[in-house]
């Protein structure tokens, strides 16, 4: 009885997407990767941020905000803190345009947002591998293949190709209860010529948790929640710039609509049944330019 009751349980968190688990996640991640203090100068920080103050004070007098709107964006303001949503609150409304400045002069391949859901040193794996992943993962499976190679058409051999993605219920393992620790998550070694061949299956949209301060904006204002299904990347080779990117799927829901503002037309696969009519496949080249 004890065990039903106990498993009853790890099915509801397992479909349930809480933000204590997402964001605590998210805030200690990004805290180990900014550990050492970034040196900004004292005219670049008094530059940024007294542009950023100027265009609040512009919003505040252009709509007229209230006393009682300003206590409104002072209590939800720590209340994202408190549910650790600061990293998915910016990732999903303002990366989008840090990633569109910082690529601007890239040749190669098309960059898209890092998100609140990258681990570092994920399991390594040779150049013809299966992600790590449940033995009754759901989902449709998928072969993603391709090659890396430089802006003049030279093979990357020995390119590394991290990636990661939620699962077919639309969870990242580390940021929902329940999942092994590994899951759809990996850094592949591609071979001599830069090519891979990876096993995994097809992720579900991502919707952000409804039960915390993002989701209390999204619904106070009737936006949608939702991020359509997709893969994070990070290629990279020596000699040449890392490029971080997402992969949409073709008329697949929200891509149209994503709530991160992080589609864009050459990162959108069309996958085909595979011959052997286990799942699909699809192939995507990435092209890195020098460092
Ligand atoms: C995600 O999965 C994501 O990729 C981004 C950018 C924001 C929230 C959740
Ligand atoms: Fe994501």
């Amino acid at each position: 009885m004890t065990q039903q009751l106990d498993h009853a349980t790890d099915l509801h968190d397992a479909t349930v997407a809480r933000a204590a688990d997402s964001g605590a996640n998210a805030t200690a991640q990004f805290q180990a990767k900014q550990k050492a203090a970034v040196a900004v100068s004292k005219e670049r920080v008094s530059e940024v941020a007294t542009a950023a103050l100027t265009a609040l004070h512009e919003v505040i007098r252009d709509k007229q905000v209230t006393y009682e709107e300003y206590d409104a964006l002072k209590a939800w303001m720590i209340a994202v803190g408190q549910d650790g949503e600061w990293p998915l609150f910016l990732d999903v409304w303002v990366e989008h345009v840090v990633e569109e400045v910082a690529n601007a002069d890239r040749e190669g391949s098309k960059g898209s947002i890092e998100g609140p859901y990258y681990v570092p040193d994920a399991p390594a794996l040779p150049a013809r591998a299966t992600l790590p992943q449940r033995d009754d993962e759901a989902g449709t499976p998928l072969r993603f293949q391709g090659q890396v190679r430089a802006v003049d058409g030279t093979p990357l051999g020995g390119a590394l190709v991290e990636l990661w993605h939620a699962d077919d219920a639309g969870f990242y393992s580390q940021f929902a209860p329940g999942i092994p620790e590994w899951n759809l998550r990996g850094s592949i070694t591609a071979d001599d010529e830069g090519r891979f061949w990876i096993d995994t299956v097809q992720p579900a949209p991502y919707q952000i948790p409804t039960d915390g301060s993002c989701g209390r904006l999204i619904d106070a204002a009737g936006w949608s929640a939702w991020r359509p299904a997709h893969l994070h990347l990070k290629v990279s080779a020596p000699g040449h710039r890392l490029i971080t990117t997402q992969l949409y799927f073709e008329g697949g829901e929200y891509v149209a609509n994503d709530i991160a503002s992080a589609v864009k037309p050459e990162l959108v696969l069309a996958p085909t049944p595979r011959a052997d009519g286990q799942g699909d496949k699809v192939t995507y080249d990435f092209v890195l330019d020098p460092a």
